[in-house]
């Protein structure tokens, strides 16, 4: 069988695009990531994101569950006192910034529809391939935080087709900085957890998990080390994580989720809904903005 990019998704439940992006588009993605950072959030705005033991917490807030048609700021545990107040160099304390940079941000929105991820999304066979949520990940050197071992069919669930992630590199991501790891293969085993809307509407937490996230041996995992500009596939259902970040480099990244519109289901329990100004825009429609 021919070892085109479908097979491996199918063989690997990822993907490794070199060159996806040249060093100056990922510079100008940098840039933008960076200036993004310099306009921070007031006080009284500020949220942390946090996969570890914060998954409850940023389930209640409002600012997370709004914000798939925003640009919105998420903060690094460690970056902030109980006061909301900054306690690491301003320009390390980000740990995301989310979900709809696609669609606000002219910058990630040319490189989001752009003509080489409309070849990927032919090449994987997407009929109606649409864009639901995007993100730029800082990973800050010192304080960048764990991302526990997940799949992203938890978050974003949808059937029978599941979500790719398109997770780009825009500086050198290696096993010092916090690479991605994944277990290869384990995309064949199912959906192992989902996050869900609480059935409790009167209560205020908004989302819960089914089950506890299951114990994966860390000698499962493989470390993806890749060079700036590398696009990695992520198939929905294939776990990953990423380390801490201790080391003194950065390691910033671009990302975004395709779905599959035709004949699949999008969970309407899953946290981030289409709304009017969030549409899920089809990548083969969608003209790039220069
Ligand atoms: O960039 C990272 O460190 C992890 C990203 C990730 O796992 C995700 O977005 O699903």
């Amino acid at each position: 069988m021919p070892d085109t990019i479908r097979n491996q998704l199918e063989r690997d439940g990822y993907v490794i695009l070199e060159d996806f992006l040249s060093r100056a588009e990922c510079d100008e993605l940098l840039d933008a990531g960076r200036d993004l950072a310099r306009n921070l959030p007031s006080k009284h705005q500020r949220t942390i994101f946090t996969s570890v033991d914060g998954e409850k917490k940023q389930m209640k807030e409002d600012y997370f569950m709004k914000s798939n048609d925003k640009i919105s700021y998420f903060f690094e545990d460690s970056a902030l006192d109980a006061n909301g107040d900054i306690v690491v160099d301003p320009k390390f304390c980000l740990n995301k910034i989310g979900h709809a940079l696609h669609l606000l941000h002219p910058i990630f929105r040319c490189y989001t529809y752009s003509e080489r991820v409309k070849t990927v999304c032919r090449e994987l066979g997407f009929r109606v391939p649409c864009v639901a949520q995007s993100m730029y990940i800082y990973k800050n050197p010192g304080v960048g935080g764990e991302v526990i071992p997940h799949q992203d069919i938890t978050y974003l669930h949808t059937e029978p087709i599941p979500p790719i992630g398109f997770w780009i590199a825009l500086e050198d991501a290696t096993i010092q900085n916090s690479c991605l790891w994944v277990v290869r293969g384990s995309h064949k085993s199912g959906v192992h957890r989902r996050l869900v809307r609480s059935p409790d509407k009167d209560g205020n937490i908004i989302m819960v998990y089914d089950k506890p996230n299951p114990i994966y041996p860390e000698s499962s995992f493989l470390p993806l080390p890749v060079c700036k500009g590398t696009c990695i596939l992520i198939h929905g259902n294939v776990v990953h994580k990423s380390a801490h970040n201790r080391s003194d480099m950065s390691r910033h990244a671009y990302t975004f989720h395709i779905i599959e519109k035709q004949n699949n289901k999008y969970s309407p329990d899953n946290w981030l809904q289409e709304g009017e100004n969030a549409p899920f825009q089809n990548v083969y429609t969608t003209p790039q903005i220069v």
